[in-house]
């Protein structure tokens, strides 16, 4: 097809719009993702034809013989038009909203030249017309700013199964909310914030907990100590313009101190214990053979699906808490035991992908003598966030090791952040050939990988037995996975479910990213658990310390969990 009077080639581009990218035309959208089905609403992607008609390229298919131009007077006067328009019913306290400089809407009226905004209406006019929703302990949704272009919607029905927000109304009063406008907490939201990664304004945003930490630091009673999960170290360097999944962990160990956290441990050492008493209460099922699969237990808004649409499936979700859990209530009660005579208090921030996380912390069920087991909860960016407002140069850095015994960690306990790594942790320790060789060949399992539903066989060495697995990332996988146990068409020993597709390194809370960004994540996490020394968590000395101290008598009641919806 012929693309500014240019010859361009395609080949599987589904639309015009994929074909224009190719060729290097950045076409604006608001409401365009490719791991999204096609609602063509913003009509910013608009293309002219040879004849003066005008498309939008994201629904038209390219054909051969096609003639489209990009960038007419027309288009331009169209584009215009839209954001204006768009403007004139959006509330623009931009400098004060947390979008600023990651929006969407700002970005096209900058790129557009949007000087004025006819149709004015004052802040407290939008204030007063649709409340701001701040119930959910992860995200906060702010209709004022909603411009109605649906990718949440599409986001929480098809990749997610929720469906927990959907537009209402007609016309001028059309909205995106919950139903019957009941806050977003009363409904089945499982806190994915997978609403907010694709939100292109600052109608959902990411609850922020930056303030609680700092105020933790500042007070010279209470003891910091971070945890900071798998996935983070490959997403957090793109925040400061460095290379896409490079591991940046030495980095931000050494920010962490400079802002003031007393020590940094790795949430991959909870990993290593996760993988311990999942493996042992998987093998125990899988003798007794009732029961399974045994569902995994470390993605919070995967526990919350279950709760809400599963509960009878409950009993098979493992009852091992996620290393995020793990790792706070054995750190408060080590410290306890093992250093009494400090008498400040121990404030557990965990710095996580994930915005579900947030909830977790606060569940009931984790809390000890009614004190969270983790306090806070940052994600990706809150940190970038903090290191940021610190004026840190980070990639002056130099970088850090983090603090013992924590931040001891097998590459079982890394690889956690991506989607397989649960399973293929597990498989480690399954399995009684340890050598170096097999451990890189279960790489070939079928563990790996960003499909959204994984499934393979994997012979033990027994020579009899034969394990049936699944690996599904999106709950709407998760949900058809379910529905062919249910009908028996499947049967699987193990699942891993992550409710982010691709796993944690997709988390809501990282800088956002599609497919390529992904993959380069999810290379870099298998990469750098090639480079550790420990490939498998039973080789940790610290945890195998842990269970001949701490955890000999107490390892059930501060490592599982059992939930009471
Ligand atoms: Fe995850 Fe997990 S891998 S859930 O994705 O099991 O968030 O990274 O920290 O808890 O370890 C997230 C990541 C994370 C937990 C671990
Ligand atoms: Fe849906 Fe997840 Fe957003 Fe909740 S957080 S509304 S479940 S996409």
């Amino acid at each position: 097809m012929m693309i500014n009077g240019e010859r361009v080639p395609f080949t599987n581009e589904k639309n015009i719009l994929d074909v224009v990218r190719k060729a290097g035309i950045d076409l604006p959208t608001l409401c365009y993702y490719s791991e999204l089905s096609v609602y063509g609403a913003c009509r910013m992607c608009i293309v002219e034809d040879h004849r003066g008609s005008i498309h939008a390229s994201c629904s038209t298919p390219p054909k051969n013989g096609m003639e489209i131009w990009t960038n007419t007077p027309t288009l331009q006067k169209h584009r215009r038009t839209l954001l204006r328009l768009l403007l004139a019913s959006h509330c623009r306290e931009c400098t004060t909203c947390s979008k600023n400089g990651n929006c969407k809407l700002q970005d096209l009226s900058k790129r557009f030249g949007i000087d004025e905004v006819r149709f004015d209406k004052s802040e407290k006019a939008f204030k007063d017309e649709y409340k701001i929703d701040d119930s959910s302990p992860s995200i906060t949704r702010n209709p004022n700013k909603c411009i109605h272009c649906g990718d949440c919607v599409r986001m929480c029905s098809e990749t997610q199964n929720v469906g927990a927000i959907d537009f209402a109304l007609r016309g001028y009063n059309l909205m995106v909310c919950p139903a019957f406008d009941m806050p977003l907490a009363e409904t089945e939201c499982v806190n994915c914030g997978q609403c907010s990664a694709v939100c292109p304004t600052g109608a959902i945003i990411i609850k922020n907990d930056v303030p609680a930490v700092w105020k933790a630091i500042h007070d010279k009673k209470k003891r910091v100590v971070a945890q900071v999960a798998p996935a983070v170290r490959v997403a957090l360097g793109e925040a400061f313009g460095m290379k896409e999944g490079e591991n940046v962990m030495p980095l931000i160990v050494a920010a962490m101190r400079k802002i003031g956290f007393d020590e940094v441990y790795d949430t991959s050492f909870a990993a290593d214990l996760t993988v311990i008493e999942e493996t042992n209460e998987f093998l125990h099922k899988l003798e007794n053979g009732n029961d399974l699969p045994l569902f995994t237990s470390c993605c919070p808004a995967w526990v919350k699906y279950v709760e809400n649409k599963h509960p009878e499936l409950m009993s098979q979700v493992s009852t091992c808490k996620s290393p995020q859990q793990m790792f706070g209530s054995l750190m408060k009660a080590y410290w306890k035991e093992s250093n009494p005579e400090d008498d400040r208090e121990t404030v557990v921030v965990s710095v996580m992908p994930c915005t579900a996380k947030k909830a977790e912390a606060g569940r009931e069920e984790l809390k000890t003598d009614g004190i969270s087991d983790v306090d806070i909860v940052l994600t990706t960016e809150g940190l970038a966030d903090m290191i940021y407002e610190s004026g840190i140069v980070f990639k002056d850095l130099e970088p850090e090791a983090m603090d013992m015994p924590f931040g001891m960690y097998s590459g079982a306990g890394l690889i956690f952040g991506v989607s397989g790594g649960v399973t293929e942790a597990v498989i480690r320790k399954v399995i009684q050939d340890k050598s170096h060789t097999s451990i890189n060949n279960i790489k070939f399992c079928g563990a790996r990988g960003l499909e959204g539903t994984k499934e393979f066989e994997l012979p033990l060495e027994d020579g009899e037995t034969v394990l049936k697995i699944a690996v599904v990332s999106g709950l709407g996988n998760a949900e058809k996975l379910i529905q062919k146990i249910k009908s028996k068409e499947a049967f699987y020993h193990f699942v891993e479910v992550m409710a982010c597709p691709g796993g944690c390194i997709a988390g809501a809370g990282q800088p956002f990213g599609l497919t390529d960004k992904k993959k380069l994540r999810a290379k870099a996490l298998y990469a750098s658990d090639k480079q550790t020394q420990l490939r498998h968590a039973d080789e940790n000395p610290m945890i195998s310390s842990l269970y001949e101290g701490i955890l000999k008598d107490r390892s059930h009641e501060l490592l599982h969990v059992h939930y009471h919806k």
